[in-house]
């Protein structure tokens, strides 16, 4: 039975993938290069560094190992800017209703973010206190699609993960989900979501419904 959902934050319940794009291409530009937001795909669901990694090569750029800290110190200087003005009103459309709705219904629920600012977040758009359990970036080392973030997320909700449905924007992290044994739904198109086990546009498009029909999978 589902007893628990887990969500990733980035893409599914905040659109934070813009101020991470603008963030990133103000350091490419000062950098010498640009970025597309094309090419801010690639950067979904990956941590910090690893982003920065991928930047760096896109401008094929290569420098020092502790500079690489200090850029990514930088970027991210620039990013807690633009989310030091979210409010409640940057919450992605239907998302707040949908967990009420989770909650509700008696289910167990978490967030499992690579973001190291995710707590920052939670409390600038008033929903910190909906989630007892947050597992971030600060707390897990292995990117998804390792399936750390998710395990460890089960883990503090004391749930078995077969019982949890995890909620994801990212292909790595639809891997990661799948990778701990979890069901997961996948947030955006069905062509890049493919091993999704369902797939909707975003959470206001998700029903209680939908979420106990995948019991069957
Ligand atoms: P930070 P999620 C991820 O969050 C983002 O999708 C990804 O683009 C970002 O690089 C990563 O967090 C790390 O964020 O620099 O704030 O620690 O989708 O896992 O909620
Ligand atoms: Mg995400």
């Amino acid at each position: 039975p589902i007893k628990a959902c887990i969500f990733d934050l980035d893409g599914v319940i905040v659109d934070t993938t813009h101020f991470h794009y603008l963030a990133w291409k103000r350091l490419s530009n000062e950098l010498g290069f640009d970025i597309t937001e094309e090419d801010n795909e690639q950067l979904k669901g990956v941590s910090r560094m690893e982003c920065l990694r991928i930047i760096l090569s896109i401008g094929g750029v290569s420098t020092s190992a502790d500079k690489l800290y200090d850029l990514a110190e930088m970027k991210n200087r620039w990013y807690v800017e633009h989310i030091n003005t979210m409010t409640e009103k940057d919450v992605i459309t239907g998302a707040a209703e949908f967990i009420e709705a989770v909650q509700n219904a008696g289910l167990k629920v978490a967030i499992a973010s690579a973001s190291k600012n995710a707590g920052i977040i939670l409390e600038k758009v008033k929903l910190r206190n909906k989630f007892p359990v947050l597992v971030d970036g600060n707390l897990v080392n292995k990117s998804k699609p390792n399936p750390e973030i998710f395990l460890r997320s089960a883990r503090e909700l004391g749930i078995d993960p077969d019982s949890c449905i995890v909620f994801e924007d990212a292909i790595s992290g639809i891997q990661a989900a799948n990778n701990a044994g979890m069901r997961s739904v996948g947030i955006g198109s069905e062509d890049a979501l493919k091993n999704a086990h369902f797939v909707v546009p975003s959470l206001g498009a998700m029903s209680l419904e939908d979420l106990f029909s995948l019991e069957n999978f």
